[in-house]
C-alpha cells in the first residue's frame, strides 16, 4: 500500500499550521516532543524535525509514548507533547493519558487525522475505528478540552484555547491535525497564556481565609497535607513558605511523595493510613485540624485510613474549590488561596511544639549471602545516596512502588493513584529530558515485560538510567491478594543478559552482597544505561505493601459488615 504526502508548498514568510502550532507550544513553556509517527502523522513530524522548533523523541510503542510525556510534564510543573498518529497510534495512547488525566499531568496529545482526500473516497479509512472521529469522542473522556485543526481561520483561537485549557486545569488536552492542513497557511497564535481564571470573587476568597486562619488559630494540633496540585500549579515555594510561617508539620499523601524535595521545610514524610508510619499516621489522624493543600481525595491517598476522618475538622483546598466543615466555597484556584494564606500569615506563630522528628529511613544493608528482600534494596540505595548524593526515581506500579516509602525523600514520578503499569522506564527518559539527572528507575519483571524494552532507545538520546529489576518471576502484588490463582507465575527470564542486548550493561544479583557490588558498579558507571536485576523471592514483600494489603482486607471486610 502507498499514501501520497502532501508536500509543503512555498510559503514565503508566512508560517503553516505546524509551525504556528509549534511556535505556540514553544510559547506556552513546552520543551519537548515524545511521538510515534504513521502516515497520518508523518507530515507533521517532518515539520517538527525540519523546523527544529521542539526537539523529538521517538520511541517504540505509544503507551510509553503517553508515559513519557506525563513525567516530564510532572517534573517541568508544565506541559509536554505526546505525538502519535491516527488510531492505532492514538488508541494505544489512551491508557496513559487516562492516567495523566487522572493524576492531573498536562499531557498535550497530538494526532494526526484524516484528510479531505481520504473522507471524500466513500471507503473506510485504515485505522478507522467505528466513525471518523470516534478517536476524538474516546480522547474526550481523558482530555479536558479538545480540537480538530481544520479551518484555518479559527485555527490560531482554537489552539490558544486548548493550549490554555491544558495549563489552567493541569490536565491532558487533545489536539488533531488532518494530513493535508499541516503546511496550509495559518495566522500565529495571538492569546495565549490568557487563561481567562476562574471568577474570584475577593470577598470569598478572604471569608475563606478568614475561616482557615481561625481554625489553625484554635488548633491544638494542626497539619498540613500537601499533595499533587501544588506541583502541577508551581506552586511548591509558596507552599514551604507556607509550612514555615505556620510552623506546623508537613505531611505529603501518596501521590504526592517527592513533593517539596527540593524546599527547606518541616517534612515529616508521607501519610498512608494504616499502610504507612504509625507515627505519622496518627500526626494526621489526631489532628484536629488537618489542612489538605492540593490533594485529591482517592481510595490510596485516604481510603485506607484506619479511622475515619472527621471532614468536620479538616479544610479541602483542590480542585478550584475550598471545603471545611460542612461547606463549600467555590472558585476559589489553589493557588490564590495560598498566595492569600501566605500574604496574612505574617510570620510563625511557633506556639505549636508537636512537629515531631523527621522520619529515618533504613540504612547499612548488610551486604552476605542472604537472599534479597525489597527492604533490602531501599537500604542500598539510601547508603548510595548518602555516599554520592541523592538522584530522582522513577517507579512503576509493583512491590517497587511501596519500596520507594523506604527510600530517602527525593524527587519521585509514579503512578501513585491511576497505578498503571508500564510507567517506570518510559518515566524515566521523560524525567532525564526535563530535569537533565541521571534517574533511578524501579520496576517490577511484569513491568519490565510491557515497556522495559524501550530500553534500546536509550542510547540513541545519551540517556543512561540505572534501572533496578525486581524479579520474583511474579505478579507478586497480585498474588499477595489472591495467592490461589497459579496465572500469576511469571516467565523466568534473564533482565541482565536482556539489558546487555538492548544496549545497556546489565547485572543480575542473587543475593546481598552481589546486589550492594552490582548497584556501587552500575552506579559508577554513566557510560549507557546499567540495569540491576535482583532476584527475590516469591512471599517476600516490602514492610509498606504487606501493610497496605492487610489494610485493604480489613477495609473490605468493615464493607462487608465482617
Ligand atoms: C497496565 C494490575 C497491578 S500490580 C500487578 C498487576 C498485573 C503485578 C505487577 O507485577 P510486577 O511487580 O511488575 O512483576 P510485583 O512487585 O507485583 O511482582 N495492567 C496494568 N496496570 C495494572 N496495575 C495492572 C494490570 C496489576
Ligand atoms: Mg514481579
Amino acid at each position: 500500500m502507498s499514501f501520497k504526502l502532501t508536500q509543503p508548498p512555498q510559503t514565503g514568510n508566512l508560517m503553516n499550521l505546524a509551525e504556528v502550532l509549534l511556535h505556540a507550544l514553544k510559547d506556552q513553556g513546552v520543551k519537548e516532543i515524545f511521538g510515534i509517527p504513521g502516515d497520518f502523522a508523518l507530515p507533521f513530524f517532518k515539520a517538527v524535525e525540519e523546523s527544529k522548533i521542539l526537539p523529538l523523541y521517538t520511541l517504540s510503542h505509544e503507551p510509553s509514548v503517553g508515559y513519557a510525556a506525563d513525567a516530564a510534564a510532572r517534573c517541568h510543573g508544565g506541559p509536554s507533547v505526546a505525538a502519535v498518529t491516527y488510531g492505532a497510534g492514538g488508541f494505544n495512547m489512551v491508557n496513559p493519558i487516562a492516567s495523566a488525566y487522572a493524576e492531573k499531568s498536562p499531557v498535550i496529545v497530538i494526532s494526526g487525522g484524516p484528510g479531505d482526500g481520504d473522507k471524500s473516497t466513500g471507503l473506510l479509512v485504515h485505522h478507522q475505528a467505528k466513525r471518523l472521529n470516534s478517536q476524538l469522542e474516546v480522547y474526550k473522556e481523558v482530555t479536558c478540552d479538545q480540537v480538530i485543526l481544520e479551518d484555518m481561520q479559527t485555527a490560531p483561537a482554537d489552539i490558544a484555547r486548548v493550549l490554555n485549557s491544558c495549563k489552567t486545569h493541569s490536565r491532558p488536552v487533545y489536539i488533531e491535525i488532518p494530513r493535508d492542513r499541516v503546511f496550509d497557511h495559518c495566522e500565529p497564535v495571538t492569546d495565549l497564556n490568557r487563561c481567562p481564571p476562574l471568577a474570584i470573587h475577593d470577598s470569598a476568597l478572604k471569608a475563606c481565609v478568614d475561616e482557615t486562619l481561625e481554625h489553625l488559630h484554635q488548633a491544638a494540633s494542626p497539619v498540613l497535607v500537601v499533595g499533587v496540585e501544588i506541583r502541577r500549579f508551581d506552586l511548591e515555594a509558596e507552599t514551604a513558605e507556607l509550612a514555615r510561617k505556620l510552623d506546623i508539620p508537613v505531611v505529603t499523601t501518596l501521590m504526592g511523595r517527592g513533593l517539596l524535595s527540593q524546599q527547606n521545610v518541616p517534612l515529616q514524610g508521607t501519610y498512608l493510613g494504616v499502610a504507612g508510619d504509625d507515627k505519622l499516621t496518627r500526626l494526621v489522624e489526631e489532628s484536629d485540624a488537618p489542612i489538605l493543600l492540593g490533594t485529591i481525595l482517592t481510595d490510596g491517598n485516604f481510603g485506607i485510613s484506619g479511622k475515619k476522618f472527621d471532614f468536620r475538622k479538616v479544610v479541602v483546598a483542590s480542585d478550584g474549590q475550598v471545603s471545611m466543615g460542612y461547606h463549600v466555597y467555590h472558585d476559589i484556584p489553589l493557588k490564590s488561596f495560598v498566595s492569600e494564606l501566605n500574604r496574612r500569615v505574617k510570620q510563625s506563630t511557633a506556639t505549636k511544639a508537636n512537629t515531631p522528628a523527621a522520619l529515618t529511613y533504613p540504612r547499612n544493608m548488610i551486604a552476605d549471602k542472604q537472599a534479597i528482600t525489597p527492604t533490602d534494596i531501599a537500604m542500598a540505595i539510601n547508603d548510595l545516596f548518602h555516599s554520592s548524593g541523592p538522584m530522582p526515581i522513577a517507579s512503576d506500579m509493583g512491590d517497587c512502588f511501596f519500596t520507594t516509602l523506604d527510600i530517602e525523600y527525593t524527587d519521585l514520578v509514579a503512578p501513585g493513584f491511576y497505578a498503571t503499569m508500564g510507567f517506570g522506564v518510559p518515566a524515566a527518559f521523560g524525567m532525564q529530558v526535563a530535569s537533565g539527572k541521571r534517574p533511578i528507575v524501579l520496576l517490577g519483571d511484569g513491568a519490565f515485560q510491557m515497556t522495559g524494552w524501550e530500553l534500546l532507545n536509550a542510547g540513541r538520546y545519551g540517556w543512561n538510567p540505572l534501572v533496578i529489576v525486581f524479579n520474583n518471576s511474579s505478579w507478586e502484588m497480585l498474588r499477595t491478594f489472591q495467592p490461589e490463582s497459579s496465572f500469576n507465575d511469571l516467565p523466568e527470564l534473564n533482565y541482565a543478559r536482556i539489558a546487555n542486548e538492548l544496549g545497556g550493561k546489565g547485572y543480575r544479583a542473587n543475593n546481598r552482597e552481589q546486589f550492594k557490588d552490582a548497584l556501587t558498579t552500575a552506579a559508577n558507571n554513566t557510560d549507557s544505561f546499567q540495569l540491576v536485576e535482583a532476584i527475590i523471592n516469591r512471599g517476600v514483600l516490602s514492610n509498606t505493601l504487606r501493610r497496605f494489603v492487610k489494610g485493604i482486607e480489613k477495609m473490605r471486610q468493615q464493607a462487608d459488615g465482617l
